[in-house]
């Protein structure tokens, strides 16, 4: 067979065309591998779990049919948040009753219909699954309609220019910024019941949780909050918390002064299902406060809530399953930023949700989860990581395990240090501190405090050497380094010291290797101390605070005082303070101060022999400008600017494996 001259062309072409766009596709593929390839293992939420994955679709909101699974093949179908109105009767009874009288009077059929339920099923259902379908339900009380376009719904930003406000508007404007150190003008115009959208990971949606989840109590501490802000916070966990799961909400008044938070807020509360209110009869503080409120509550699980929080959807059982599958798991919610300016929550995926640490100033700081961390939960971000420390506003703990630990040092006054002392204790003696990545609570981060306490006493650093007295054994140096050994008077100890001997619980040094092996501990040094140019009396000074990093490395005057000329030369060789370390990554001349990654790259630097400070990376050398305004990278020139006078010695203290 003969083809015309073209088509014998076009024949030739093909010929070696296909083999290659075939080579270059399985190049493409090769490179192009995502590396989240571990997501795509099977969705169990326990990985001790061979449970399979319910068979709903993750949007079917099968929440009342996991009670009795028979009922699975039922169709089930969603209604929209739009149609949500009055579901809960107003009275303060015996929830069961409660529930019964509305499924007899047909309001329960909304609910189980918005719950999974079609029609034809609610009248199917048999009455003691029609009660247990309820109690899974939301609280729900008062529940108004919501508008979509409403200010603030589904957590989007209230933006107000404040130039358009009347003289009086604007005065009210600026009171509630001073006030509250938030903008509690614009929270006034959102609805205390906003809409948020659901900003669970998707996995987290698949999750089978325990049939027979623990009730829970939610504590809420609050002192001189807005009405806004106290209500939208007891709303949302109203809202958004199956029935038979919330027992009930404690509302703790740490001695108000506000008018709103007197008369208007027994009115409110009293209307108001499953929520009671303590009032304190002189200021406790946060500590304190919760221990009163803790006292009086009833729930298997107790949950610490700051009175400026927003619940989200499906918050609250991911928080409960953990507990209920050991007592010992004490567990933090991933905290979303609710923007103090326009009350937009920002939410970050599972991925990029970060555990809590601490440096040697016994101050909590947040940290990526580490490599092991991460392999151990075969990449699966949405399941529960540990973390060494939590921040403190909001967390979940078991009755049984809080009171185990002795809840909160009694003695720690105020605020401060019972976050760490917490966390300490709960590896320590026996327990687990998670994070759970599918339980998002918005919580509203301030840029100042707008609370007065009494002046005098620094509490916060009297918390934190009773801390460190009880629980830090031999590296407690490390803190009282930082407070130049002046700690104080801190109290008798005595009592905490002997908890902690009863429980038996394991050293701090066990916690630094089992728990945080992670923490850079200064005895990991091979230099310590100030680095001076050998010209001139300058040195290398830098703040490594959490809010101060990404900033340049200057020139100071030695001033031989330690603070931002102390510096360390760790194993890894990075020249570090607490978490902060020198890195260049070259274009400019300027050194910058990054968090440590441990990644060695930008961030390794050789103290060499010849006290010049060499960065393999660049094969650059630290150099001090002519005029001693500057620290700079330069090609290494053995100059005396680029030498530098750093004693070399491990900065003294206990070590990891002593
Ligand atoms: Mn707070």
């Amino acid at each position: 067979m003969v083809f015309p001259r073209s088509v014998r062309r076009l024949l030739f072409r093909l010929l070696w065309i296909v083999p290659l766009v075939c080579f270059a596709y399985i190049i493409f593929s090769a490179i192009n591998t995502h590396p989240d390839v571990h997501n795509n293992q099977p969705k169990s939420f326990d990985e001790n779990s061979q449970r399979k994955l319910p068979l709903e679709p993750p949007d079917s909101k099968n929440l009342v049919f996991q009670n009795h699974e028979d009922k699975l093949d039922v169709p089930v179908k969603v209604v929209p948040v739009e149609a949500e109105k009055n579901i809960v009767p107003f009275q303060k009874d015996n929830d069961n009753q409660i529930l019964k009288d509305a499924m007899e009077n047909g309001e329960r059929k909304e609910t189980a219909i918005k719950y999974g339920a079609d029609e034809k099923y609610e009248t199917e259902m048999k009455a003691e699954d029609k009660v247990k379908a309820a109690l899974m339900a939301p609280v729900h009380p008062d529940k108004p309609l919501i508008d979509p376009n409403a200010p603030g719904e589904m957590g989007k930003p209230v933006i107000i220019d404040v130039n358009k406000l009347s003289p009086e508007e604007r005065k009210k404007y600026d009171e509630g910024m001073m006030k509250n150190a938030f903008n509690q003008y614009a929270s006034d115009m959102i609805s205390l019941h906003r809409s948020l959208p659901d900003i669970r990971d998707p996995e987290c949606k698949q999750i089978e949780y325990l049939k027979d989840l623990p009730d829970t109590s939610v504590i809420i501490i609050f002192h001189n909050e807005a009405w806004s802000v106290l209500l939208r916070t007891v709303h949302s966990v109203l809202d958004r918390s199956p029935t038979q799961l919330l027992k009930e909400i404690i509302l703790v008044d740490d001695f108000s002064d506000f008018d709103h938070l007197k008369q208007p807020l027994d009115e409110y509360v009293a209307r108001l299902p499953k929520v009671s209110l303590v009032r304190l009869k002189e200021r406790s503080g946060l500590i304190r406060a919760r221990i009163a409120g803790f006292d009086v509550s009833t729930g298997e699980v107790a949950i610490f809530l700051d009175s400026h929080c927003e619940a989200t959807e499906g918050w609250l059982e991911p928080l409960l399953d953990r507990i209920g599958r050991n007592y010992t798991n004490v567990v933090v919610p991933v905290i979303d930023v609710i923007s103090d300016e326009n009350f937009q929550i920002q939410y970050s995926a599972a991925k990029h949700v970060q555990a809590g640490g601490f440096e040697w100033n016994l101050i909590f700081n947040w940290h990526y989860v580490p490599e092991n961390e991460r392999k151990r939960r075969n990449y699966l971000d949405y399941t529960p990581f540990r973390t060494p420390t939590m921040a403190g506003g909001l967390f979940a703990i078991s009755r049984k395990f809080f009171e185990k630990l002795g809840k909160y040092d009694p003695g720690f006054d105020i605020w401060g240090g019972e976050n760490l002392e917490l966390s300490f204790k709960t590896w320590m003696c026996g327990g687990t501190l998670e994070t759970v990545p599918c339980s998002h609570v918005g919580h509203i981060f301030r840029k100042r405090s707008p609370y007065k306490w009494r002046g005098g006493v620094n509490v916060v650093k009297r918390n934190t050497v009773r801390l460190a007295e009880v629980w830090l054994d031999e590296f407690k140096e490390y803190y009282y380094d930082r407070i130049s050994h002046n700690l104080g008077d801190y109290g008798d100890v005595s009592d905490r010291k002997a908890l902690r001997d009863n429980l038996q619980c394991k050293s701090f040094r066990w916690y630094l290797n089992n728990v945080y092996p992670e923490l850079f501990i200064p005895s990991d040094s091979m230099a310590s101390g100030e680095i001076r140019n050998k010209a001139k009396p300058m040195c290398a000074d830098g703040n490594v605070e959490a809010n101060q990093l990404n900033k340049p490395l200057i020139s100071y005057p030695c001033h031989n005082d330690g603070g931002n000329q102390y510096w360390l030369l760790s194993t890894e060789n990075e020249i570090r303070r607490d978490s902060g370390c020198w890195d260049y990554v070259g274009g400019s001349a300027e050194i910058k101060l990054f968090g440590c990654h441990g990644q060695r790259g930008n961030q390794e630097w050789i103290y060499r022999d010849d006290e010049t400070i060499y960065h393999p990376g660049s094969r650059r050398c630290v150099e001090l400008s002519w005029d001693g305004k500057n620290i700079m990278m330069k090609e290494c020139s053995n100059h005396v600017l680029q030498k530098w006078l750093w004693k070399r010695v491990s900065a003294k203290g206990p070590r990891r494996n002593e």
